[in-house]
């Protein structure tokens, strides 16, 4: 496929998807979305990528769904069906994001919003420029939070936050929102690339499969009881355990030098 929306590029193990309409501030199109579903099965089915970034080019991260394209608009008298925009678009690119196996950070290089806030909250690791900006739009323009939006905002900030930046769709700084557990770190902007593409590589060089297993156990805790919990953390333990990384990790430990994980 032909990437014209966004770029995709794949080196030393690192996937780094860049999200590129930088004059409409990296808005989504049904092309681009078709494009990020591409290159999320790509860095999913290549076996020497251990870890993805996720970025933005120009001076936005994204700004959503681009209110421009016609299948969002629609007429007075042929109303759009965004749940079947929704269904076949969005979802598909929030659930290939969570259901990666590897690690995903996401360098929020400017303002995200609608959409685009939610897509980098599917990520698991955030980072933001102190210039950026999260929007929850949709209010604005009459819609409710998509993209996971629901799912992500009460888990990680709470309800009261969660409801408060879904009805007022008031901007949250990047600062503000690394102080409510929203991301992972507010950086300075010369500092986002950099922090964010080192932790991508150090992940890259990290024990892929045990990261794997400690994704899905965070992700699983959040519809899991105690008893739930810890009988997948035997299993997934087991499993972890199994791995030629925990062998490396523990003569690494023992001989005091650095592991060398391979992922398996
Ligand atoms: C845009 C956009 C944009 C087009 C800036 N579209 N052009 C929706 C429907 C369908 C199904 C699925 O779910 C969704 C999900 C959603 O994402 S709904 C929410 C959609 N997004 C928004 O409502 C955000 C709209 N944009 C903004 O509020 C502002 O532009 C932000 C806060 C992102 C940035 O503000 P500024 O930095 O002040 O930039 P700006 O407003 O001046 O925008 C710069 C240009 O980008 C401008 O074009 P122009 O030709 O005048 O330079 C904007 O029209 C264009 N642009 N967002 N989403």
């Amino acid at each position: 496929m032909t990437y014209d929306n966004i770029r995709f590029e794949i080196d030393g193990g690192v996937a780094t998807l860049t999200l590129h309409r930088p004059d409409k501030l990296n808005a989504f199109t049904v092309p681009m979305l078709e494009e990020c579903r591409h290159a999320l099965s790509a860095a999913d089915g290549d076996p020497s990528v251990r870890a993805l970034l996720l970025t933005g080019a120009g001076r936005a991260f994204c700004a959503g769904q681009d209110l421009g394209e016609r299948t969002v608009i629609g007429s007075e008298d042929a109303p759009p069906d965004l749940g079947q925009s929704l269904e076949s678009r969005y979802n598909p690119v929030i659930k290939s994001i969570r259901g990666l196996r590897l690690p995903v950070v996401c360098a929020v290089n400017g303002v995200a919003a609608g959409a685009g806030a939610n897509l980098a909250l599917a990520c698991d690791i955030v980072f933001a420029a102190r210039s950026a900006q999260f929007v929850q739009a949709f209010a604005r323009v009459g819609l409710i939070p998509d993209s996971g939006g629901t799912f992500f905002l009460p888990r990680l900030v709470g309800t009261a936050r969660a409801l408060g930046l879904a009805l007022t769709a008031a901007p949250l700084s990047a600062e503000q929102a690394a102080e409510w557990g929203l991301i992972w770190e507010c950086v300075d902007d010369d500092q986002l690339m950099e922090k964010a593409t080192g932790l991508a590589a150090e992940l890259a060089a990290g024990p892929t499969e045990g990261f794997a297993l400690i994704k899905e156990a965070i992700n699983q805790s959040t519809v899991h009881t105690l008893d739930q919990q810890l009988d997948l953390e035997r299993d997934l333990q087991r499993a972890a355990g199994r791995t030629q990384d925990y062998r490396e990790g523990v003569a690494a430990f023992m001989e005091k030098r650095t592991p060398d994980f391979r992922g398996n």
